[in-house]
């Protein structure tokens, strides 16, 4: 099909309306897009950076639910409205179709379609939130042109454990290229043909040509018995026209990655995996390297002092090993290990803090043990408290703790000694 002159014009659609649920009581206040992470991101920051670093200057972020944080976290850290015509805008549920909420999410693209009216564009990159990866999506897009798909879904291996997660994909024996069958979180998944015990899952990441999305999501819209669902419902229709195409991340790559950064992609959809998805980056070689310019994250965190570690009581110096220490934070007297503290995180003298997650501004006091937690905004944690020690004394104090026994305190939760 005809492009413009220099390369077809792109609308990226982000979609940001994801309850998270399992991410509770992270997502009480936030849409799971808006969960801080890694010390000075938000989650939506990942795929926001790829989308601009893939060179895609105009982007719509849709949100929804518990939208209030995200919308100021975009607002602040991403408009960037131009006399070129580039922006980043967070789109609140219009309501414009029957002043319904968004039934799912090709329904939020449905009902923002006057958005894509207005922009013309001939590629719609549409892509999720939830993520932490770096990807390049005008690879894709090439991809995309090339195969003359209906639909590119990109696609990564995962383990067969987590299918009921994911869009599992098949691909034709004649075409590795086509998708043969696109089951949405199947419970009976078999593992690949070349690896049993892994799956080829959607990445929840789609490229059309935008008269094909604003036709593939008004049909949904009709369809009897639709959930009017990206992965449910659209991927589906075109893998029954059999145009529905696959792109494999493993072969996308981005300048500056090192061949195992290149290919991390974590959905941090329960405690456990935003968890351990901070502890990837702070081993002593993460294997999520942050530390790549040449693919930059970008947020903004405010306007904080560096981070200080000092002495505290008796002489003690404030340690922090194989830790991501964010700007603001004061460590006096204390020594943090494997842990990630965001901006403002005080913590005083004779504490410890293991392989935690502390967020903005939660204030330790003296003689404090934390274990294996993840500690939400603004928690004072009072002087001899225990976190992370008795599961049965976490329960008791309200806390929530995973079946991995990963404690979790609530954004302002009171905490009692
Ligand atoms: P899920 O993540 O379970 O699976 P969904 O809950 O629809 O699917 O979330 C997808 C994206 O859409 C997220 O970024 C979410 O924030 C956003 N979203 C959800 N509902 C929305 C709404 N009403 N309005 C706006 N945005 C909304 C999807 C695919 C799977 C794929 C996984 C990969 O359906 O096929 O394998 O992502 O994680």
């Amino acid at each position: 099909m005809p492009y413009r002159r220099g390369g077809p014009k792109v609308l990226a659609i982000v979609l940001a309306g994801g309850e998270g649920k399992r991410l509770m009581p992270l997502t009480a206040d936030r849409a799971k897009p808006a969960v801080p992470f890694g010390g000075i991101y938000r989650l939506i920051d990942f795929a926001l950076s790829n989308v601009v670093n893939s060179g895609y200057l105009k982007s719509v972020v849709l949100t929804q639910y518990k939208s209030h944080s995200l919308d100021r976290h975009v607002t602040k850290t991403w408009r960037m409205s131009n006399m070129l015509g580039n922006y980043v805008t967070p789109v609140p549920a219009q309501q414009r179709i029957d002043k319904n909420w968004y039934l799912g999410s090709a329904n939020a693209i449905f009902q923002s379609l006057n958005l894509v009216h207005d922009e013309s564009p001939d590629i719609v990159v549409v892509v999720g939130a939830d993520h932490v990866y770096r990807m390049d999506f005008s690879q894709m897009v090439q991809q995309h042109i090339e195969t003359g798909a209906g639909v590119t879904v990109a696609a990564i291996r995962q383990p067969r454990s987590l299918a009921d997660q994911f869009g599992v994909i098949e691909v034709a024996a004649d075409d590795r290229r086509r998708i043969d069958a696109f089951r949405e979180k199947p419970k009976d998944a078999l593992g690949l043909p070349d690896s049993p015990d892994e799956v080829l899952a959607s990445m929840g990441n789609y490229v059309f040509d935008a008269s094909v999305l604003i036709d593939a999501v008004t049909r949904d819209d009709s369809r009897e018995g639709s959930k009017h669902d990206m992965g449910g419902d659209i991927v589906p229709a075109f893998v029954d026209e059999k145009s529905a195409y696959v792109y494999d991340f493993k072969d996308n790559e981005i300048p500056g990655s090192t061949e195992r950064d290149r290919a991390y992609w974590r959905d941090v959809g329960t405690l456990d995996s935003y968890w351990e998805a901070n502890m990837d980056l702070v081993s002593v070689h993460p294997v999520f390297n942050l530390y790549n310019y040449e693919w930059p994250i970008y947020t903004d965190y405010g306007p904080y002092p560096p981070a200080k570690l000092v002495h505290g009581s008796k002489g003690k110096f404030g340690e922090a090993h194989n830790s991501a220490v964010s700007p603001g934070v004061v460590i006096s007297g204390a020594t943090v290990t494997n842990s990630v503290l965001s901006p403002r995180v005080h913590v005083h003298s004779l504490t410890t803090i293991d392989d935690s997650v502390l967020m903005d501004g939660v204030e330790v006091g003296r003689s404090v043990v934390i274990r294996r937690a993840i500690i939400d905004k603004n928690v004072y944690v009072p002087e001899g408290t225990t976190i992370g020690v008795d599961r049965e004394l976490d329960l008791a104090r309200g806390f929530q703790v995973t079946e991995s026994g990963l404690t979790v305190v609530a954004k302002g939760q009171e905490v009692t000694p």
